[in-house]
Parts: C-alpha cells; sequence; structure tokens
C-alpha cells in the first residue's frame, strides 16, 4: 500500500509517469489499451452482456450523479470521485440526479433487476455514461468497485495519468452468492496499527468482501481497551506482548470506533473477537484473580497454542465475560459478536458446556449474535449462533448436526482459506501445519461440499482468516493476503457455474498492474500469468 517510494518504485512510478514528467521528449504513446471485457472483473459477475457500441470514454465534462434525497447514495458518489479523480485529473463533481446532455456516471437506488437483491447491482455502460442501479447503498457500492476494475489499471495511479479512459460497453447484472464474504485479521500475535488495518480494509473492499473480524485478544496479546479491566491493555497489551515479545500495542475504543468507521464507509462490517475460554493468558497473566489458584501465570510470547483457560467455577470469571462483553458490544455497531471457543484444551468438556451456556446468553443480552469457531457445536448452541469452520477434514459430526438443527456456518477451512499457510515450503513468512496453499488451492474449493452435511443453505459465506505470528507489517499482510484473499472472495460471490481456474488466473493476472500502482506487495505466484 502507499508508503515511502524505494528506488525500484520510483523507477516503476516514473515510468509509467513519464510522458508527463519529461514534456520536452516527445510523450511516449501509451501502451494500447488492453481490450479489457465486462467479464475480466474479480469477483466474476453473474451476468455481462457486452455491447460494443456502448463504449464509454470518460472525459473533463463528465460528472457523477446520485439518487437524490440519499445521503448515503451521495457518500458512495463522493467515494466513487476520490477514486477517480487523482489518475484522470477530472473535476468529476457530484451532483443530484438532473437531466443534462453532460456525460455521467449515475448511482441510482431502485430500478434495477430484481434478481439484484440487497446486495447486487445493475451496471449499465452506453456512449453516454455509466449508470449502476441498485436497491442499497451497499450495492451502489458493489457496482463501483466493479466500474474501477473496468477502467484502465492506470486509473490506481496516485497522479494524473494520460491514459484514455474507456469502459467496455454492455450490461452486468450481479448480486452475491452468499451474503458473508468475510477476511480476519489477528491483532493479538502481532498488533497492527489503525493505519495498517484501514489499509487492509481499502483492499478487501476492491473484491466486494463485506466483512472484518478482528482477533482482539490471545495468549500473547490483549489489543482493545476495556475501561472496567484497564491493565489488559496496558499490561496485556503493553511492551514486551505478542509473540517474540515484538512489541505493545493495542485499540484504544477510539482507535477501534475508526476503524469501524472506516470499514462502515466501504460497507464492511465488524466483527470483534474475544477468544474464550481458551487462548487466555494476556488476561489471566494480568489479572491474578482470574486464575483459579490466583496465581499469575508468565505472560507468554510463544507460538504454542491449548494451554490457557479462564476459571470455569469462579464467578469473577462471568463477571470479567460480561464485563467485556458489555463493553465490546457498546461499540460494536454490527450483528455479530465472536467469543471463539477454539482450542479450549485446558477446559474438560463438562467445564467448557457450563462456560458457554452462561456466556452464550450474554452476547444475546447485549444485542448481538454470536459467532464461535466450530467447537461450539459441542454444546449444542441455540440456533442463531453461527459456526466458523476452521478445519482441514471433510467430516464434522457436531458442525452436520448442527447445520441439520438450522445454525448457519462460515466456512474458513485451514487447508483452504488461511492465509498464514505458507505458499510453498520456500514461502518465508507464515506457518504450515495445515496445508502449503498456493493461488489455484485457495480457488479451487467449493464452500458447499466441502463438509459432508453442510450444504448450500448451510452457508452464511466464507472467510480467509490471517493469523500474524510470523507478520509484523502492511508488507507482510500483503504478501500473504494478495493473490489468495480475491480466490477467495470470488468463492464468495460469484456462482459455480462461473467457477473456473483458467479465467481466474488470468483474470488475476491483470490485477497485478493496479496492484504495483497501489504498492501491494503481493506474491507473484508462478501460477498466474501476471501482466
Ligand atoms: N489455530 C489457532 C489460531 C492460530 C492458527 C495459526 C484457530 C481457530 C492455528 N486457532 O485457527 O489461534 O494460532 O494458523
Amino acid at each position: 500500500m502507499r508508503r515511502r517510494p524505494t528506488l525500484t518504485r520510483l523507477l516503476a512510478t516514473a515510468a509509467l509517469a513519464l510522458p508527463i514528467a519529461l514534456p520536452a521528449t516527445p510523450a511516449v504513446a501509451a501502451p494500447p489499451a488492453p481490450t479489457r471485457q465486462l467479464s475480466d472483473v474479480i469477483p466474476a459477475p453473474v451476468e455481462t452482456r457486452p455491447d460494443a457500441r456502448g463504449t464509454f470514454t470518460l472525459d473533463p465534462r463528465t460528472v457523477i450523479r446520485t439518487a437524490p434525497g440519499s445521503t448515503d447514495a451521495w457518500r458512495v458518489g463522493h467515494q466513487l470521485a476520490d477514486t477517480l479523480r487523482p489518475a484522470t485529473g477530472y473535476p468529476l463533481p457530484v451532483l443530484p440526479v438532473h437531466a443534462t446532455p453532460l456525460p455521467e456516471i449515475a448511482l441510482l437506488l431502485g430500478g434495477a433487476d430484481a434478481r439484484v437483491g440487497q446486495q447486487g447491482y445493475q451496471l449499465d455502460v452506453t456512449h453516454r455514461g455509466v449508470t449502476i442501479r441498485a436497491n442499497t447503498a451497499a450495492g451502489l457500492f458493489a457496482g463501483t468497485q466493479t466500474l474501477r476494475q473496468l477502467l484502465p489499471a492506470t486509473i490506481e495511479a496516485a497522479h494524473r495519468q494520460r491514459t484514455t479512459w474507456t469502459v467496455p460497453g454492455g450490461r452486468i447484472i450481479d448480486h452475491p452468492r452468499f451474503a458473508y464474504r468475510g477476511a480476519m485479521l489477528d491483532l493479538a500475535r502481532h498488533f497492527h496499527t489503525v493505519d495498517e488495518i484501514t489499509a487492509y480494509i481499502d483492499l478487501l473492499s476492491q473484491y466486494k468482501i463485506n466483512y472484518l473480524h478482528l482477533h482482539l485478544t490471545d495468549d500473547q496479546g490483549w489489543r482493545i481497551q476495556i475501561d472496567s479491566w484497564p491493565k489488559l491493555t496496558t499490561v496485556g497489551g503493553g511492551p514486551g506482548t505478542g509473540v517474540d515479545g515484538a512489541g505493545p500495542g493495542y485499540l484504544t475504543k477510539a482507535d477501534y470506533r475508526a476503524v469501524v468507521a472506516h470499514a462502515a464507509a466501504r460497507h464492511i462490517t465488524v466483527i470483534p473477537e474475544i477468544d474464550m475460554p481458551g487462548h487466555t493468558n494476556a488476561a489471566q497473566s494480568t489479572y491474578a484473580e482470574l486464575n483459579c489458584d490466583g496465581v499469575a501465570p508468565p505472560p507468554r510470547t510463544d507460538m504454542a497454542v491449548g494451554y490457557s483457560s479462564l476459571c470455569i467455577e469462579d464467578e469473577l470469571t462471568y463477571r470479567f465475560v460480561e464485563d467485556v462483553i458489555r463493553e465490546i458490544a457498546a461499540i460494536t455497531p454490527g450483528p455479530f459478536l465472536h467469543i471463539g471457543g477454539d482450542e479450549a484444551h485446558a477446559t474438560t468438556d463438562e467445564d467448557y458446556r457450563t462456560f458457554m451456556q452462561r456466556v452464550l446468553p450474554l452476547v444475546a443480552k447485549y444485542g448481538k449474535r454470536a459467532f464461535g469457531w466450530n467447537e461450539i457445536m459441542q454444546v449444542d448452541p441455540p440456533t442463531d449462533v453461527v459456526a466458523q469452520y476452521w478445519g482441514t477434514g471433510t467430516t464434522n459430526a457436531d458442525l452436520a448436526e448442527a447445520a441439520a438443527r438450522g445454525n448457519k456456518v462460515v466456512m474458513s477451512p485451514a487447508n483452504k482459506a488461511y492465509l498464514d499457510m505458507k505458499y510453498d515450503p520456500t514461502t518465508r513468512l507464515g506457518l504450515s501445519w495445515a496445508a502449503y496453499i498456493e493461488v489455484r488451492d485457495a480457488y479451487d474449493w467449493n464452500p458447499a461440499q466441502r463438509v459432508t452435511g453442510v450444504g448450500e443453505q448451510a452457508i452464511l459465506g466464507v472467510e480467509a482468516p490471517l493469523w500474524s505470528e510470523t507478520l509484523r507489517t502492511l508488507d507482510d499482510i500483503e504478501y500473504m493476503a494478495f493473490p489468495r484473499l480475491p480466490a477467495i472472495a470470488e468463492l464468495g460471490w460469484s456462482t459455480t457455474t462461473s467457477h473456473d481456474w483458467e479465467s481466474f488466473r488470468t483474470r488475476l493476472g491483470a490485477q497485478a498492474p493496479r496492484w504495483r500502482l497501489q504498492q501491494v506487495d503481493f506474491y507473484p505466484s508462478p501460477q498466474v500469468p501476471w501482466t
């Protein structure tokens, strides 16, 4: 993402800007605009009807018009203008709908094909302009991300480019297969700043991801301010915390609100995770009273899992849990609150059941719907509890029984969707306990056929977790997430009939010029024909 340019980046940018940088020399003819197709977009749209006569060219007169009376549509219009102005240098005013002969990009609410539903859109391109119709602002926003990819890649440049800004003519009708397309970022093992999180959000939104799950607490670090237990962050998120004691860091409530707002402006809903009853050493090494024997264990900076457990029989535990849930729910506008539940190897099955039966009602008490890693299904929770599947196998009896009862499932199989897995044995970053995951491994699977008894109707969607044991910087996040995150995004959005590796790898290769301009530090997988 945009950072202090290194020499290579300076040269790359200069090469792109050359026609502008050195007007004295004859401008180097821009490479012929590749013949972009409506179907080049990632995620693959549901239906495209090209019309070569309808090619539209953005020009300095183009205006953006938004549905009258809708502040949300107006916001989408301004976001689109912010995206298009730097590279075009055009004013692109955002105005209410008005009948004038000016070429325009119109963002309208209503009038779309009925199939678009609550998250989809209809995009029409004619020689006079682009019209995006949707039933919600989220649908309009999704349509603008498609438009962004239909423009030449140089649209991503930070400075004015001499490009002919053509958009291929025709119609797109588009809507997601699954309502939930998520990404998870682990802030506990290594803390990531607000700027790094929002930079990641900007990239996620380009691929129609609509949920961001933040893993806020674990053995090595507690990363979210809780007023009623202040040492959780000052100590549990303080100096020396994190894997290999990499360092302090936590989100104040103001930081968290800033992340939530940045995500919401891009129609992404934040889901906070407070992992329990396991993965709790940061809290228990901070507050001795949270331990059954009243003795605080030492802080942990290694990568082991499964050794910690809250004290199930102690009433203080439930006051602590309720305080945390209450404070997190109060700053979380989204409907979901994730309570973890994974790898509780230091909690007996009976205690685990006792704990969950007392804690799940607390999530509901504070107005949220609970998410849990799939182990939570062993307690037969209420059917509104969502199970996040992270197993590597194709069978799981508890999960299949829960799905049969009506619980919804988010698919994150660790050997397909875990972005912290190495690409191959040579990958500098990441782990390999689940699998090596090259791009095709992340793409070539069907969420509705992954676990026996967990079919299309039981699946809320997919999510790509990125655990941070081995990550330190935004570059590290980008290297592991790109190009595999777009693969998971396509699995969540596009139809099974459009699922095709040859098509995807080609469309993925064409994203490279965009990522280079956005300074995304992506892994140039040998499986992809990068342009
Ligand atoms: N499993 C643990 C994570 C993390 C991961 C790294 C889950 C649900 C291994 N639990 O994945 O905390 O350590 O790949």
